[in-house]
């Protein structure tokens, strides 16, 4: 494959084949794109020479999960962050065996890998690898937010290694298929250290109202996933003067009891990421990115914009761990001073919403409603729950889940999580007996909730099989953590997920006819249509 670049590991890859020129739809570069497939080669040496080395330290693990992190879509623009990331993950392996660079008969196996190999694979061999390699970055997004909370598992570390071995290794597609299945069975697990990560550290979501206008003080906005910096973004602006407002994915934080106590935290500002040029640039004050999903941003806001973790984008400052400078094991640790300066040199936002949204209907908030739910259901006043998680996305094509969200009967209940819900949780849909008809349970992150509401409501109800509850699911992929949400489904034996607004690129025929037989999984096409399939 002799192209510039090669990447398809989203869902607005150029002509759903792949992107080949100069740059991508995200706007990453062809130089990043290949930056980002040495790293991936680096990773699985690292996982090679794991498998070889006696003792592995907390460090390596970190190193593979924040390595992996660093290559979701729209994570990290950075060149100069991507080649410090290699750097580690070469030191972290010579550390684990340093004797293979002084080896006079090198056997290899702690070689880099070549990712072109993938890439110019057999078709099949190559789709299954890279639903393994997309499912693990974004398995890898979740264990890296556990693992700033002081959150760990010892299985799921493993597990990243076995993955990136076989990545490297294997070249069977009987050995491979199984291993994508793990990879869901995995991420369940990992999904549920995220879950215990956050609610124990933050409590559990409970029903919030959410503001969605402005205040007249100068203001952060912050973007991404990670309620550690978050944390401590609150901390740091108490006494200042300065407001916090979320962004997209952070919206979720205000459902948690510990973030209420903060006064200046006002609420949340714009939608899903997509449109953040206009958006960030009514803000007027400073945006901390905090993971995916940077867009890159115009002149006229780039001063403004500051990432830090994974994030990273050439030009913008990034604020790194204090912690982890100092060489300290304690938990993560941030200054963000110079943002809090550069916000008090700001105009307040200026107002572009007014209103509130609701949500904060994570699992242990929709089990203390289960008597009520159970009852709407019974008396035939809830007929169906639509499960609508997922991403939102830039694509026309997605104006589709506004319209299927309008369309669908008033006695279906949407649950969701991600970014996806902003295609209609501002829709007036109402409530049925006082339950919304939406039901947001919080970010991509979150959509453990959905499987442990489901796996509940089937305890309830007395049922063998999951597939026999009132749920159907409609989920709306983007990037690699919808990967990861789908390969959780179906290692909980889920059937007949639609996945839209198309199916994978980096699905070959012969795959996706596997994901047809075995599970039932579909497309989406015109919201009455496909009312009519999934309700009858
Ligand atoms: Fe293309 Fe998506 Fe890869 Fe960006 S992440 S280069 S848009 S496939
Ligand atoms: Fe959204 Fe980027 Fe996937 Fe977390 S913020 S769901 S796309």
């Amino acid at each position: 494959m002799d192209k510039k670049m090669f990447c398809f590991q989203c869902e607005q890859t150029v002509g759903c084949t792949g992107c080949t020129g100069n740059a991508g739809v995200c706007g990453k570069k062809a130089d990043t794109a290949r930056l980002q497939d040495e790293l991936t080669g680096a990773l699985i040496s690292l996982a090679r020479a794991v498998d070889g080395a006696e003792t592995i330290s907390k460090s390596t693990w970190q190193v593979m999960i924040e390595g992996l992190f660093t290559t979701v879509t729209n994570v990290s623009f950075d060149d100069a962050s991507i080649k410090n990331m290699i750097q580690k993950v070469r030191a972290e392996r010579e550390r684990l065996v340093p004797d293979c660079s002084k080896c006079l008969s090198p056997c290899g196996k702690t070689d880099e890998y070549d990712m072109q190999q993938l890439w110019n694979a057999d078709e099949d061999i190559r789709s299954l690898k890279s639903l393994i390699l997309f499912g693990i970055r974004g398995m890898a997004a979740y264990a890296y937010h556990a693992s700033v909370l002081n959150y760990e598992d010892a299985e799921i570390n493993r597990f990243f290694c076995e993955a990136l071995f076989k990545i490297g290794y294997e070249e069977s597609a009987e050995t491979l298929l199984p291993t994508v299945l793990k990879v869901g069975e995995i991420n369940l697990k990992c999904m549920a250290l995220l879950d215990k990560a956050n609610t124990e550290t933050y409590g559990n979501p409970e029903i919030t109202k959410v503001n969605i206008g402005v205040r007249n003080n100068p203001g952060i906005l912050i973007s991404g996933h990670d309620l550690r910096d978050l944390e401590m973004l609150l901390e740091q602006t108490q006494g200042t003067g300065v407001d916090v407002y979320t962004h997209s994915e952070m919206l979720p934080a205000h459902y948690y009891p510990a973030f209420k106590k903060y006064q200046n935290f006002v609420g949340n500002y714009g939608n899903a990421w997509w449109k953040q040029k206009d958006e960030f640039e009514a803000f007027h004050g400073p945006i901390l990115m905090t993971t995916n999903c940077i867009v890159p941003p115009k002149d006229s806001y780039k001063d403004r914009l500051y990432t830090t973790g994974a994030a990273g984008y050439p030009g913008c400052q990034h604020i790194g761990d204090i912690s982890a400078e100092n060489g300290s094991a304690s938990a993560v640790n941030k200054d963000f001073t110079v943002i809090i300066e550069h916000a008090k040199k700001c105009a307040p936002p200026a107002q572009i919403e007014e209103g509130e949204i609701i949500g904060g209907f994570a699992h242990a908030q929709v089990l203390a409603l289960a008597d009520q739910i159970v009852a709407a259901v019974k008396s035939g006043s809830i007929k169906k729950f639509v499960v609508m998680a997922g991403c939102d996305g830039r694509m026309k094509s997605r104006e589709y889940y506004t319209e299927f969200a309008q369309k669908l009967p008033g006695d279906t209940v949407i649950l969701t999580a991600g970014c996806a819900k902003y295609r209609y949780n501002k829709l007036a849909l109402g409530d049925i007996n006082g339950i919304p008809r939406v039901l947001d349970a919080g970010q991509c992150n979150d959509s453990y909730s959905l499987a442990v509401i489901a796996l509940k409501l089937k305890e309830i109800f007395g049922l063998d099989d999951v597939n026999q509850l009132p749920i159907v699911y409609n989920i709306a992929w983007y990037e690699q953590k919808a990967v990861i949400v789908l390969l959780a489904l179906l290692a909980l034996g889920v059937k007949h997920i639609h996945l839209g607004p198309t199916l994978p690129a980096f699905l070959s025929p012969n795959v996706r006819n596997v994901l047809i037989e075995q599970f039932g999984i579909g497309g989406i096409s015109t919201a009455d249509e496909d009312i009519m399939k999934f309700l009858s």
